[in-house]
């Protein structure tokens, strides 16, 4: 790139560099939830998750006890707090 300030490139890579490490990218995770078996149920999946991750998406399935997670957690932190709040997190 001519006319940039010299090295200002690679300040700006070690700036997105930086960001990359410290914010993981959302990622779906799917889970089955066998013991999820009424709207309560999702409401405190979704509450528990969310407490571990205010910016998680959740989208549950009753029929199916599925629950797909948008979130930048790692599976097995969704997994916990999915557990911890009293369900049986399986992976899906
Ligand atoms: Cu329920």
């Amino acid at each position: 790139m001519r006319g940039q300030r010299p090295g200002s490139g690679a300040r700006i890579a070690e700036a997105a560099y930086i960001a990359l490490i410290h914010r993981k990218e959302a990622a779906l995770t799917r889970f089955t939830v066998p013991d999820m078996t009424c709207d309560g149920c999702i409401k405190a999946i979704t509450a528990a998750v969310r407490r571990l991750d205010p910016a998680a998406t959740v989208a549950a399935d009753l029929p199916t006890h599925k629950v797909e997670i948008t979130s930048g957690k790692p599976a097995a932190d969704l997994a916990a707090a999915i557990d911890d709040a009293g369900f049986t997190a399986q992976a899906a």
